[in-house]
């Protein structure tokens, strides 16, 4: 498993296969969210957008929902959803965070994805 920045270019030529995190085949047509494998040839990437904390493509208040039951520690992830968690990329999950999220939605301000 390794990391793949965003705006890395797919050639043409690259084999290209899209899973979830339990392994299960998706089409290619499916959106891309947190801890999905993204194969490209014969390496592997697990995908994290940030803000995207439930893997569904999408950052909305599902997203806040879980962030906030991380914060308070009623309910945890880890690995790439973790990951998501720390849209300000502090390097740790907070109020900040949350905040992060809500200014995307309210599209107040954007989640820089390029890290
Ligand atoms: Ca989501
Ligand atoms: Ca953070």
């Amino acid at each position: 498993m390794d990391w793949m920045r965003a705006g890395r270019v797919i050639k043409d030529g690259d084999q290209v296969s899209l899973y979830k995190a339990n392994g299960e085949a998706l089409n290619m047509s499916t959106a891309l969210g947190t801890g999905m494998i993204i194969k490209v040839n014969d390496m592997s990437y697990t995908i994290i957008i940030y803000g995207d904390v439930n893997g569904d493509g999408q950052i909305n208040m599902m997203d806040v929902a879980y962030l906030r039951d991380q914060i308070y520690g009623i309910d945890t992830l880890d690995g790439p959803f973790y990951r998501a968690m720390d849209v300000n990329h502090d390097n740790r999950v907070n109020l900040m965070d949350l905040a992060a999220i809500r200014d995307a939605i309210y599209e107040v301000d954007t989640i820089n994805q390029n890290v």
